[in-house]
């Protein structure tokens, strides 16, 4: 055959190639072992010298020719499989993620964000310390000698001691020694919350061996107890999302204040659920505890490092969960550590609803 026209033919089938293996197969036909290029080179051995003259650069020329279009046709072939590939794949990150997140905030982590939030727009600062505490930390600075009668009523959980005169080891019944020891490193003035994880050897329908409490400190010079009760009556109203928070303050007894107030707050009962709001003397309206509070006695101010003379505050704790089951409705506290996610779902929030005072503290609708 005449290379010319096998050369045209060649091309011509390359150039109709539609993909890769057709290309790869037109490689073997022309340039294999056997291939019909392959063949016409073979042939310049038997030729005369000036037959190879003419012959030998048309078949290197066809050879060329040849292997510069299939490798021309591979390109672009690989070329545009290479863009129906890119465009095939093209990810919009506008669409939402195909896997709905899993995870949900715990009522109880919500609410402790809920009170940073609050109390950090009155100037509060967010304390914490060890829950494994030693006794001194834990009731005696707190005005709670060893042999007070108010120690049997926290149903300490103690470790066991590791030496005769070994600090004595306990998990913490209060967040209290958090102030003592915010206290005895910050020194005067100090405003600061101190939520977190208590312990009590107490466990019922209502009683949790851990449960949570968030305690409120106070230190300055000429505090009053009409600062107590402003501050946890704009608490109230800011947490509980509205207006209508009446307070009022009971004498009472607790070993690190004086004078102490039991804080009853009004509520009433709405489907079949306590909501808090108006007094408690209102038709309807009936007052529930919520709060224990007081002057800081001057013994735990010393304690603490300070001139009860000089310094004066108040103080205050509540309980955590009780906080969310009343603003949030649920009713069995044993529920929020059973870590069923089913309560987890129903309850939960989701991580991206953090509360802002500008947006507001509690549930979106
Ligand atoms: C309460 C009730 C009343 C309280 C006192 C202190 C400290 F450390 F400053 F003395 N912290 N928390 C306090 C006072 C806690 O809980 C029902």
């Amino acid at each position: 055959m005449d290379i010319a026209a096998t050369q045209e033919d060649a091309l011509a089938k390359i150039a109709a190639a539609q993909d890769l293996e057709v290309v790869e197969g037109l490689r073997v036909a022309y340039l294999g072992k056997q291939g019909s290029v392959s063949g016409l080179l073979k042939t310049l051995g038997g030729m005369s010298p000036d037959e190879r003259q003419v012959q030998g650069p048309r078949i290197h020329g066809l050879r060329e020719a040849v292997t510069a279009a299939l490798a021309e046709r591979k390109a672009a072939l690989e070329d545009a499989a290479l863009e129906r590939r890119l465009a095939a794949e093209t990810v919009d990150l506008t669409l939402p993620a195909a896997e709905a997140p899993r995870g949900s905030i715990h009522p109880v982590s919500q609410v402790m964000d809920e009170l940073a939030e609050i109390f950090a727009d009155l100037g509060f600062a967010v304390a914490s310390g060890p829950e494994i505490e030693d006794d001194w930390h834990n009731f005696t600075a707190l005005n709670m000698p060893e042999s007070h009668p108010a120690r049997a009523m926290h149903d300490t959980l103690y470790f066991p001691s590791t030496a005769p005169d070994a600090r004595r080891m306990l998990l913490r019944t209060h967040t209290s020694p958090v102030q003592i020891r915010t206290m005895l490193s910050q020194g005067a003035p100090l405003r600061i919350i101190a939520p977190g994880r208590v312990y009590r050897s107490d466990s019922d329908a209502t009683h949790t061996p851990m449960f949570h409490q968030v305690e409120g400190l106070v230190i300055d010079k000429g505090i009053h107890l009409g600062h107590l009760k402003w501050t946890l009556e704009t608490f109230l109203k800011a947490y509980f999302e509205r207006d209508d928070i009446v307070l009022r303050l009971r004498p009472s007894y607790f070993p690190f204040t004086e004078p102490s107030v039991e804080v009853d707050t009004g509520y009433s009962f709405e489907g079949g659920r306590r909501v808090i709001g108006g007094s408690g003397d209102d038709p309807g309206h009936a007052w529930m505890e919520l709060l224990g509070s007081g002057m800081v006695n001057r013994h735990v101010i010393a304690a603490a490092g300070l001139d009860p003379d000089e310094w004066q505050g108040f103080a205050f704790g509540v309980g955590v969960d009780r906080l969310a089951m009343l603003k949030y409705g649920m009713n069995d506290l044993r529920a929020f550590f059973d870590g069923d996610v089913r309560w987890l779902k129903h309850y939960g929030f989701s991580m991206l609803d953090m509360p802002t005072l500008s947006g507001g503290v509690g549930t979106p609708a």
